[in-house]
């Protein structure tokens, strides 16, 4: 019977002794005010009511509780603070006992550790991911997780985000003991009862002293070392690891200060603003106008036309989302080269012990060979990866109209082609959509679904549900040259050639986006693509091309020689030996040189700063364009595209986060300032100087 307000989201019930508190906030029990105000009341009526001789926590739903509510942070703090409350908790001189069967992360596994005995059912997974949202656990958690597990493996948690399984929980100390079943309530109330009935003491977390202190110190300091080598730019890691040696270092109350000062100052932090901007982003890309009128349609087998490096890739995501696919390709050679393509990922898992030989085998066993198109004409769905030529695909199209069966989706992974004028040489537009996968396909978690005009919605839904089983995530995209990703890809790397061309080598350019937090920069990613794919789109383009437009000709001058990068062993680098790390190259500075001289251009310094001023304003400025032509549905879309697809900093948020971050006022007022320079390059997209007289910000128009 439940004895409080109906529409509390904890429900506190006595059952005979024992004081049941069920959070019931679905989806995941986030710990949102009102459940700290449910939870601070159940702590007091555990103190006051001499009825009450122990307290159970259980979480209603799939989850114990996932976490302080993410919606809240960056809000005015409202109490009661969960510190507090768990303090006073952990402080009752009552038994308090949380059942966990599901996810009990961060504030919810500080919950559970302010507990005087924890049990995991089979389905619990543990951990402290506030990392990840660039914050440290700031209930306690930094405080109590060092003296159950260990200062060093409780660093090593926290630093990883890592969720730990019932049984790996146990063995490192956070629990005590696993339960089977999927009843928390039952299994609890079994435990709290014999705790009872044999008189156990309590344990309070925070009397435990941290296990071989002096050891752990050291091991600290060599932790911290090694993540600020890891983590660049990342602000909270190295907060852990000092809250960890508060731990080990001061009472449990001076710890806890120290950690409450170092969350506050993660909380204000605008890498907390751009990582929490990221985790909802990637949530809400699912989120499209198809889904609310159509369902997706059955898919079970699919084609892959082609085997070479996407075609292998994208039938692996298949192969392991549990799908069948019949790989097609052109003659007996290249499809015998394409199963090699496909079994030399899983041979690679076996080598690393991450896959057993059986395992392949019956993955292989849902994979079919062939070099007939007629083979396919029971598939659901089929994957073109061919070469990227307009006419070759329309080929494919017309034999793919030809043999598969009505209703089949029929999707390419074209990464600039018109899928409009694919979808137009079949009797089918409506079933035509592109899946543009990123290389590694196996590995790369972006899918942009590219929605052509005459597509029909159901279709789009079941290119979201594919992306769903293969856990890829999913952007919609509308049909332009290089779609969202690509299309602003070219603008911001010819705003690097313009930079390039006047005055920056390519190694200054680099080194500028490596310290704005990408893993590399543009010409080290050209060398490690390839400098011929990216020379044949200009060869491509360049009958088109504007010859107003000013065009940065070094990099043809590059791939001129065969210098396509690390695959012939030189590019923008030197790769001596097979080498992964370029090394600078004169000659290639002096071919630069040479460029400029032969445009009369007199090179000047750029300092990092205005090199990267420059790279996002093109990128933000092509990001509005994208959004006002109706590209992107959102500018998290944009952003979701950046984080997933082309190693944009996570904790900037993606390119548009980062922008409203910047102040719109300052981004236009840069792209306004290089228009002087270069009025065709730069213009303004009309949607950011609405924006900027309005007042907006993107952020506004995530809400759709
Ligand atoms: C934290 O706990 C800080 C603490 O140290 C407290 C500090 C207090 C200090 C005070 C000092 C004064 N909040 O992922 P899904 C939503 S930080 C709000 O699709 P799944 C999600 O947006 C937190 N919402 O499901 C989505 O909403 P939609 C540490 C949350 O089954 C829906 O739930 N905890 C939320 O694939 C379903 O989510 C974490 O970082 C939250 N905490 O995975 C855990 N968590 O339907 C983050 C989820 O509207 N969460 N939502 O789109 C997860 O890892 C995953 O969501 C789960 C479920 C594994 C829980
Ligand atoms: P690739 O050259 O490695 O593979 C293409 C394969 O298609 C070859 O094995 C070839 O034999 C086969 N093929 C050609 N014509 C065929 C036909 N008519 N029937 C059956 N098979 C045929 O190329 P890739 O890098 O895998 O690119 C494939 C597609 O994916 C292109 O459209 C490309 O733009 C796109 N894409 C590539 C990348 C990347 O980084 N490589 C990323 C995203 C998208």
């Amino acid at each position: 019977m439940s004895e409080q307000a109906s529409d509390s989201p904890v429900h506190i019930r006595l059952d005979g002794e024992v004081l049941v508190v069920s959070i019931d906030n679905p989806p995941v029990n986030a710990l949102r005010q009102a459940v700290r105000a449910g939870l601070q009341e159940a702590v007091e009526r555990l103190e006051r009511d001499a009825a009450v001789r122990a307290m159970l926590i259980v979480g209603q739903g799939k989850a114990f509780i996932a976490g302080a509510d993410i919606r809240e942070f960056g809000k005015p703090p409202l109490a009661p603070f969960l510190p507090e409350v768990l303090n006073r908790m952990e402080a009752a001189a009552k038994p308090v006992v949380a059942a966990i069967h599901g996810p009990a992360l961060g504030g919810g596994l500080e919950v559970a550790m302010a507990t005087h005995y924890r049990l995991a059912l089979p389905g619990a997974k543990l951990g402290l991911p506030e990392v990840n949202l660039g914050l440290l656990p700031g209930a306690g958690g930094t405080q109590r997780s060092p003296r159950l597990m260990g200062a060093l493996p409780a660093a090593e948690l926290m630093l990883s985000g890592k969720h730990l399984s019932a049984k790996a929980a146990l063995a490192a100390g956070l629990v005590d003991k696993l339960v089977e079943g999927d009843d928390p309530l039952a299994a609890g109330l079994a435990c709290v009862r014999e705790l009872l009935a044999n008189g156990a003491p309590l344990r309070r977390t925070c009397d435990l002293e941290v296990a071989d202190k002096a050891a752990a110190l050291a091991a600290l300091e060599q932790l911290a070392v090694d993540t600020a080598k890891k983590t660049r730019g990342l602000f909270s890691p190295g907060k852990i690891i000092e809250c960890v040696k508060a731990a080990v270092q001061l009472p449990f109350a001076a710890g806890a200060k120290r950690e409450r000062e170092l969350f506050l100052e993660c909380l204000n932090s605008p890498q907390r603003a751009g990582l929490v901007h990221a985790f909802f982003a990637e949530r809400e890309t699912a989120k499209i106008p198809e889904a609310k009128a159509a369902a997706p349609r059955h898919f079970a087998k699919l084609a892959i036309i082609g085997g070479g490096t996407m075609g292998a890739g994208i039938t692996v995501s298949a192969l392991d989302a549990g799908l069948s696919v019949v790989m097609i390709e052109r003659d007996a050679e290249s499809i015998a080269r394409g199963q090699k393509n496909v079994e030399k990922v899983y041979d690679g898992l076996i080598a690393k012990g991450r896959m057993t030989a059986e395992a392949k085998a019956a993955t292989m066993a849902r994979y079919q060979p062939s070099t007939s198109y007629d083979d396919i004409a029971d598939v659901d769905l089929v994957i073109e990866a061919v070469f990227e030529d307009l006419e070759v695909k329309k080929a494919v199209f017309k034999e793919l109209d030809r043999v598969c069966k009505s209703g089949a989706v029929l999707a390419t992974n074209t990464s600039y082609l018109d899928i409009d004028a694919i979808a137009a040489v079949t009797s089918r537009p409506q079933d035509v959509i592109g899946l543009h996968f990123f290389s590694p396909a196996n590995i790369m978690k972006l899918l942009e679904i590219v929605v052509p005009a005459k597509v029909a919605p159901d279709v789009v839904v079941t290119a979201f549900e594919l992306a769903k089983r293969m856990k890829k995530v999913p952007v919609r995209a509308g049909v332009c040259d290089g779609f969202i990703g690509n299309r602003i890809l070219s603008v911001y790397r010819e705003a690097a050639n313009h930079v390039l061309e006047d005055g920056a080598s390519p190694y200054e350019i680099d080194a500028a986006v490596r310290e704005f937090g990408y893993p590399m920069g543009p010409f080290q990613v050209s060398d490690l693509a390839g400098g011929d794919i990216g020379w044949a789109t200009r060869k491509r383009k360049a009958a088109t091309r504007d010859p107003q437009a000013r065009y940065v000709e070094i990099a043809d001058r590059i791939a001129e020689r065969g210098w396509y990068g690390q695959k012939t062993g030189r590019g923008w680098y030197l790769y001596p030996e097979g080498a992964r790390v370029g090394q600078q190259d004169p000659e290639v500075l002096a071919i630069v040189d040479a460029e400029r001289a032969k445009k009369g251009i007199t090179p000047r310094a750029f300092t990092h700063e205005e090199i990267m001023r420059r790279y996002m304003a093109a990128m933000v400025n092509e990001g509005a364009k994208v959004l006002e032509e109706g590209i992107a549905l959102r500018p998290l879309d944009i952003d979701v595209t950046f984080l997933f697809g082309y190693g944009f900093p996570r904790w900037r948020g993606g390119p548009m986060q980062w922008a409203d971050m910047q102040g719109l006022p300052k981004v236009l007022a840069d792209i306004e300032a290089f228009a002087k320079e270069d009025a065709q390059f730069w213009q303004p997209a009309a949607l950011l100087k609405k924006l900027v007289a309005e007042g907006g910000n993107f952020a506004s128009l995530n809400q759709r």
